[in-house]
């Protein structure tokens, strides 16, 4: 793949670019392009497995943005650039490709370290969701069906359990007892999507800390990584902030002792999520900010059980227990987490 052709496709071909690997994500391929040593976009090659249309993405992102102008309200996140022929990626080899300037002056980080930046972060998450109050989410497309659909993660998990890898099962024996064991979550989700109190809303569905932009301040300037933007629940982005600020531990850390919620940070995700998300939520939502982490942090754990048992299809893996290892280190979480609120 020759990454400098692709890049022609957008910029002018005389420009001088350097093309290095970024970024952590598991799913697409990512590359930061600098001119004249600056950060100036960022090129990745997208995950077509996972992403099946990827013109939906930028359907949505088109969507999103008339919105905005609509109410004569800023755009507030990158959007990705035009080719010459009006596409908003290029096809190369049967692979596409996009690229989406870099925001100036800001830098991602991929851990959260302060309560400060889960303040920030979650703020900035709840802005991006209050922003489209007036939009109807529905006209959004699933760029990825069912995602967040728990009922659904749990239906793939029973499959993979009927037709996945025998051996694995039998060695993952006592983390799928203690998933099994907690089906009440999934219950409780039915439950939700049923209640026309839980309203569906734009929801980011991918809130980890590197999916925000910050200046030199530390303070948030923006939300990144827009391609699982789709009408959901505020559980999945509330949720998946618990999972991912909480513990100064990753989902990839194999000394599970080092799994440890940070109460401070709970306090810090909740207060910047509501203070731009608040006055949108029923009081149905207010009273169910806890069961966001349980959703989200059990979804997590079932979904990299279910990629292990399935001899690891979806999630990039570096070894051989490594989807294994991160289902413990989920249910770890999970546990620690439900300790913070007993
Ligand atoms: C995937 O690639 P990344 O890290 O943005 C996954 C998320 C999971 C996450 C777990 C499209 O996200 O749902 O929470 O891995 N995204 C997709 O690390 O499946
Ligand atoms: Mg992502």
């Amino acid at each position: 793949m020759d990454l400098n052709k692709i890049l022609c496709k957008f910029i002018d071909d005389t420009v001088k670019a350097e093309i290095t690997k970024f970024g952590d994500g598991l799913i697409h391929g990512s590359y930061l392009v600098s001119i004249n040593n600056q950060p100036a976009y960022i090129l990745q090659q997208l995950n077509t497995g996972v992403f099946k249309q990827p013109e939906l993405i930028s359907h949505n992102l088109e969507l999103l943005s008339n919105h905005l102008a609509s109410i004569q309200k800023e755009r507030f996140f990158p959007l990705p650039l035009k080719t010459e022929t009006s596409d908003s990626y290029v096809i190369d080899e049967g692979k596409y490709y996009r690229l989406t300037p870099y925001v100036k002056d800001s830098h991602s980080i991929n851990a959260c370290s302060t309560p400060e930046q889960a303040f920030e972060a979650a703020y900035q998450f709840g802005r991006f969701t209050a922003a489209f109050t007036d939009f109807n989410p529905r006209s959004l497309s699933d760029p990825i069906a069912k995602f967040h659909d728990l009922a659904y993660r749990w239906q793939q998990f029973v499959d993979a359990m009927s037709e996945g890898n025998r051996a694995r099962i039998k060695f993952a024996k006592n983390e799928i007892d203690q998933i099994q064991s907690q089906y009440s979550f999934v219950e409780k989700y039915l439950k939700i999507k049923s209640d026309n109190s839980f309203l569906e809303r734009v929801t980011h569905h991918d809130t980890k800390i590197s999916n925000i932009l910050f200046d030199h301040s530390s303070k948030g300037i923006c939300v990144i990584d827009l391609d699982t933007v789709m009408s959901g629940y505020f559980i999945s982005d509330l949720g998946d902030m618990f999972r991912t600020y909480l513990s100064s531990a990753t989902e990839e850390e194999q000394d599970f002792e080092r799994v440890v919620v940070r109460k401070d940070f709970y306090k810090a995700i909740v207060e910047g999520y509501l203070e731009t998300m608040k006055d949108n939520m029923t009081s149905s939502e207010l009273h169910s900010l806890n069961f966001a982490g349980e959703f989200m942090i059990y979804m997590q754990a079932l979904r990299f059980m279910t990629d292990y048992i399935n001899d690891d299809v979806y999630y990039g893996t570096t070894y051989e227990l490594n989807n294994y290892n991160r289902a413990i280190n989920q249910l770890k979480l999970l546990h620690q987490y439900q300790s913070l609120s007993s």
